[in-house]
């Protein structure tokens, strides 16, 4: 397909052109006037008149990639957190700056259109957002690659505070339309639930099912630097005619409708919690859904172009992004025997080679199990199969290990403690050839504890490979100005060689540099505080240092220990108010599960101590504490730029990896952390004198934990955390209720704190009172910035999709001709 001239005029990238576009698209595709318009239309107009310029690359991609043998990565994923697409679309293609003009021609600011697009905000955080990075890297680097997961018509909840408490509203994200994505009616499957097996000779069949089919919506995810593109490809839950049908011939019209919307709510809203397992019916079907809707897609897409099924591992490679899809397994399995009518070995040894697994979390909390009477009802042939995976797999251990029943008993897919339940994590592990976790200290810690067993059975699975972030969004787009300081010193090859920023590392003492990154930082703190001021009312002192805790809300993740520290230093600032005290601002941000009551009340707590600190005149412009509303893709990309501080504050050995601990430092945050997760590879990078190191590590957590953690014993003996205790315990910050805050005392002065808290706090205070001495030195702090922001080439996510790419999915780049 050649283009003819009037093609090309019509995604032409000068300004002029995307001008005449933008308005095209308002009038024919919108149906409004511009003097009808509002901010929203035209950013719909102006979408579309983006990916209209995208859909020649995605053409184009696909001819390549169907002309090419290389092999499609299929990324399979229950969460994408991708945020907002615009700037991020007009970024690849190069057209961001013609684009500004053209909105300028039209009277507008681009600013004021690029902020209405809603965030797609399909995930929770950390998981969800690096699925997210990976598909940009994917694109980036060439690999052929498909993201698989659910059109939620609901994302994660929007979060508002009211009296300092967290309020969930529903996120409706399409409600304004979603020019992004296209419908793909004739892309659909049928997703069967329930019913029987029956035998029939050597032929199991599986009948009497109440079926759901699933709708394709593709998204366009663009490469950068590369005219290549990837798609995400997401199902959306529709009832079957059927249904009515059924429903009818009993003349019961609202009962048909009912059915409908029961089938239909399959892909309704996203579960928005990522650190308890909810064992919700309705999240199990979610899983089930999006996985068969997915495996039958890329079978059906196999069979098209080779007709045959024994060279499936030559053109995919699935991975499984946590154990939530982890149905696909049995879904293969299901599909090449019962349907294909492969022998149960030829099709176990392509599944096993064809699947991979990352696991995201040692906590046992998040571990995914689910009653076998439930997987039964739902899916009976598909816990037939998992029974038989297991029987022989048990069968081959025994073989190769001897009959040790204990062992046997840990290992086997079910779990025969009480209630019968599948694990879903060693499902994961025996049908895939590769498992990894997210850091190195992860990684080890996995092969050590959950799967100890199964590391002694098959040592060559397991593997790491530390997460990255794509600095496409995280510097580029997220922090405009930083990212120009950087072009101007070393040119733009750093988007996509990230490692080029080691060039920067010499500037650490050039006095030049070192005031422009300065200045840089400076002109994003004003931003963020005019931004809060304009949205929170509450006025900054721009100038203080901005010490930033923003994540999911959770007690492995130790707000309360920042918030300790909050607490002494402003008893520390009464005692004595005309020292000579660095001043700060302490931001948090972060949802918390909205089953989660601990996480809940920290969030009151945060902002009760907020109230009191704010508006007490003796801590005046020397503390300031904020409490930033629903926070996301979004509101991460305002806040992270103008942190000075970056908390990463987990009890070691328990952060699998962190994400934002990277998003900080390659936007010039110094870190206080601890040795958990992928701080320690940070500290590897950039040297142990750029980085704020406190607490225990894994192996002294695991010492204290053996002989006995007694919080008490630091309490009594530490007179500014007994002082800040007390406080809390006494309703120092809670006047109108004195008692809420008694079960924070509670859980903390407890044996039953699980995450050590009180035996961090001296060493955290300690290391507080170092990022003070070392920020009234402005030359010496931002030395370290920029050490910092040069060491971070390895945690672009384009290194981790390389490393998956070549040892995992031996998935080569796709060349793209002309
Ligand atoms: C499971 C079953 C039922 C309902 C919900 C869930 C569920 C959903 C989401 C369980 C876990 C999650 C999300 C986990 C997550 O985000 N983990 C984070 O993954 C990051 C990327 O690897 C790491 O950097 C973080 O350390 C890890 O916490």
């Amino acid at each position: 397909m050649k283009m003819n001239d009037s093609e090309m005029d019509r995604i032409a990238n000068d300004a002029a052109s995307l001008k005449r576009a933008i308005t095209e698209k308002l009038l024919y595709t919108i149906g409004k006037m511009p003097s009808s318009a509002d901010a929203r239309d035209w950013l719909n107009a102006a979408s579309l008149a983006v990916r209209d310029r995208l859909v020649e690359r995605w053409v184009k991609t696909m001819r390549a990639s169907c002309q090419s043998d290389a092999k499609q990565v299929c990324y399979l994923s229950m969460e994408f957190l991708v945020g907002r697409s615009f700037t991020n679309a007009a970024l690849a293609l190069g057209i961001y700056t013609e684009l500004k003009q053209a909105f300028a021609a039209l009277d507008t600011d681009i600013e004021e259109i690029v902020c209405t697009e809603a965030d797609a905000a399909l995930g929770n955080g950390g998981l969800g957002r690096l699925a997210a990075c990976f598909l940009d890297s994917m694109a980036t680097l060439g690999i052929s690659g498909m993201g698989y997961g659910i059109r939620y018509d609901y994302g994660m909840f929007r979060q508002d505070i009211v009296e300092g408490h967290q309020v969930e509203h529903p996120d409706y994200w399409l409600m304004r339309g979603n020019p992004w994505e296209f419908a793909r009616p004739e892309i659909q499957y049928r997703v069967r639930f329930g019913g029987r097996t029956e035998q029939h000779g050597a032929d199991t069949r599986w009948i009497g099912t109440e079926d759901i089919l699933a709708f394709a919506y593709d998204t366009i995810i663009p490469g950068y630097g590369t005219e290549l593109t990837n798609t995400l490809r997401l199902w959306s839950a529709k009832a079957t005619d059927e249904i009515d049908l059924l429903a009818f011939n009993r003349g019961n019209y609202f009962g048909a409708v009912e059915r409908r919307i029961h089938s239909e709510n399959v892909s309704r809203v996203l579960y928005p919690d990522d650190s308890t397992m909810s064992g919700r019916e309705l999240r199990l079907r979610q899983e089930y859904f999006f996985v068969s809707a997915s495996i039958q897609d890329m079978l059906q897409r196999h069979l098209q172009r080779h007709g045959r099924l024994d060279n499936l591992l030559d053109t995919i490679a699935v991975h499984l992004n946590d154990t939530h899809p982890v149905l696909a397994i049995p879904e293969l399995m299901r599909l090449l025997i019962d349907e294909h009518g492969m022998e149960w070995e030829y099709a176990w040894e392509l599944v096993c080679r064809v699947f991979s697994y990352t696991n995201h979390t040692l906590m046992h909390e998040a571990l995914e199990t689910w009653p076998l009477d439930m997987v039964g009802r739902m899916l009976p042939r598909h816990l037939e199969i998992i029974f038989e995976i297991n029987s022989r797999f048990l069968i081959s251990v025994a073989e190769r290990m001897g009959t040790d029943h204990d062992l046997l008993r840990r290992i086997s897919l079910i779990d025969e403690h009480g209630e019968r339940r599948v694990r879903m994590a060693y499902l994961a592990v025996v049908g895939s050839h590769k498992i990894n976790g997210v850091s190195k200290l992860h990684s080890q810690l996995m092969t050590q504890s959950i799967f100890a067993d199964f590391a002694r059975i098959f040592p060559e699975r397991f593997h790491n490979k530390t997460n990255g972030i794509t600095p496409r969004r995280w510097l580029a787009e997220a922090n405009p100005l930083l990212a120009s300081l950087i072009d101007e010193t070393i040119g733009p090859d750093w988007r996509s060689n990230l490692d080029r920023l080691a060039a920067l590392r010499p500037l650490a003492d050039d006095p030049v540099f070192v005031d422009a990154c300065r200045r840089v930082k400076q002109d994003n703190k004003t931003r963020l505080a005019a931004w809060i001021q304009a949205n929170l009312g509450i006025h900054l002192n721009a100038k203080s240092l901005f010490d930033v805790q923003v994540k999911r809300i959770h007690e492995y993740k130790r707000q309360l220990l920042n918030l300790l520290h909050v607490v002494t230093r402003y008893n520390r600032i009464i005692a004595a108010p005309d020292a000579d005290w660095v001043p700060r601002t302490v931001v948090f941000a972060g949802k918390a599960a909205s089953a989660y009551r601990n996480a809940k009340l920290i969030i009151k707590l945060i902002n009760d101590v907020a109230l009191k600190v704010n508006n007490d005149p003796r801590a005046g412009d020397l503390l300031k504490v904020v409490f930033i509303p629903n926070y996301g893709v979004s509101a991460a990309e305002r806040i992270i730029p103008a942190a000075d501080l970056s908390e990463q504050i987990s009890l070691a050995g328990t952060e699998a990896s962190g994400t934002g601990n990277m998003k900080f430092a390659l936007n010039g945050a110094l870190t206080i952390g601890t040795l958990d997760g992928a701080n320690v590879e940070i500290r590897e990078q950039v040297g142990e004198d750029n980085i704020f190191i406190f607490g225990h590590t894994t192996e002294e957590v695991q010492a204290i934990r053996k002989h006995g953690y007694d919080p008490m014993r630091i309490y009594e003996s530490n007179s500014e955390l007994r002082h800040a205790l007390d406080q809390i315990r006494g309703g120092y910050f809670s006047p109108d209720e004195p008692g809420r805050f008694k079960p924070v005392y509670d859980l903390l002065t407890s044996f039953g704190d699980q995450y050590l808290l009180l035996a961090d706090y001296a060493s955290y205070i300690a290391t507080q009172d170092m990022v003070d001495a070392l920020y009234r030195s402005q030359a010496a702090w931002q030395a370290k910035v920029i050490r910092n922001i040069a060491a971070m080439g390895m945690f672009s996510s384009d290194r981790t999709i390389t490393e998956y790419a070549n040892e995992v999915w031996h998935a080569k780049p796709i060349m793209l001709k002309g």
